[in-house]
């Protein structure tokens, strides 16, 4: 794979991972950028890091600085980006916007998703996708992630969705643009915040050789969507009604305030923090660490099928 370097400034350890062939694993940045408070971002960045380190791959956290795409950061670099400061939050269509005016950005998974395909990364962790919001059918607020899952060959590991949006129809969508939906070690498909969503998974995958297998026969005849691999979180709230009502507060206030396109979900969750008094930020650092640890494990596991 041949990297563009007007655009896109790999990592060294990244880079070497690539040319050697080694398992790799991307990260996104919206969830350091809007979607986790300081510093407790940071903390999590770097904890998903050490658990792609653990599985036996190499994290690229992917952004952009200065108007440059970045795959692979360092500790400096993390930490600037953690920083409350002039970021923004860039999907797929905003690339090509923010590279000429200098952009430094948290990518969301559709952003992510595009530039690790575009440098050769397979597999990628994160804490929930978006998809389809409450109210979509008045708002039309569906979010760019469906549709790079549609497009973009790179599997996800997350914790479903985000439970503030409207699974089942999340689960029609990609079932209609054809993208491969998995519990992992599960039949329910999770939502986020709980192992349960209602929702039975459309399909499901027993671990990580598993996922690889998977993976590779969906690559091998050419298939050209991603994959969506959903994890439930690995602890939940015993009052899992305390959340729900949150949830539900949040997206009312969103609504009512007027509040659209891509703040909706920043702004939701950072409410569900405060009205939870900081249990959905446990819940949710947990997940990211979690899923950046599957997705390690997949990684590596599909290292091993390759070499065999
Ligand atoms: N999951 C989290 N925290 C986040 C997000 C997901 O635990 O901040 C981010 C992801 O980057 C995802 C984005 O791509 O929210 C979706 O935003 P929207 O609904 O505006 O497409
Ligand atoms: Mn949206």
């Amino acid at each position: 794979m041949k990297i563009d370097r007007r655009y896109i400034q790999p990592g060294p350890e990244v880079e070497q991972a690539l040319l050697a062939n080694q398992p790799v694993v991307a990260l996104e940045s919206t969830l350091i950028t809007h979607g986790l408070p300081y510093p407790l971002n940071l903390q999590t960045a770097q904890e998903m890091e050490q658990e792609v380190r653990n599985a036996g791959a190499t994290p690229a956290t992917i952004c952009l600085l200065d108007g440059m795409i970045r795959v692979g950061l360092n500790d400096d670099e993390l930490s600037r980006l953690a920083e409350p400061g002039d970021t923004v939050k860039i999907s797929s269509r905003g690339i090509g916007w923010a590279l000429p005016t200098k952009q430094t950005a948290g990518t969301t998974v559709s952003g992510t998703m595009w530039i690790a395909a575009k440098v050769g990364i397979e597999l990628f962790g994160t804490g929930g996708t978006g998809g389809v919001h409450v109210g979509a059918s008045e708002t039309g607020d569906i979010s760019t992630d469906l549709f790079e899952l549609a497009r973009t060959p790179v599997a996800v590991v997350s914790s479903g969705v985000k439970s503030i949006l409207d699974i089942g129809r999340t689960l029609e969508y990609l079932e209609s643009v054809g993208v491969p939906v998995f519990g992992f070690q599960t039949d329910q498909f999770p939502a986020f915040f709980s192992g349960t969503s209602g929702h039975s998974a459309p399909m499901r995958l027993e671990n990580a050789a598993d996922a690889a297998r998977t993976w590779q026969v969906h690559r091998d005849l050419g298939i050209n969507t991603g994959m969506l691999i959903a994890c439930p979180p690995p602890i939940t709230l015993d009052d899992a009604g305390m959340l729900q009502q949150a949830v539900d507060q949040a997206n009312r206030e969103a609504r009512e305030s007027g509040i659209s396109s891509g703040a909706v979900t920043p702004f939701v969750l950072g409410r569900i923090a405060e009205l939870t008094d900081g249990e959905s930020l446990r819940i949710n650092t947990a997940l990211l660490r979690h899923n950046a640890g599957v997705a390690g494990s997949i990684a590596s596991a599909l290292h091993t099928i390759r070499n065999q």
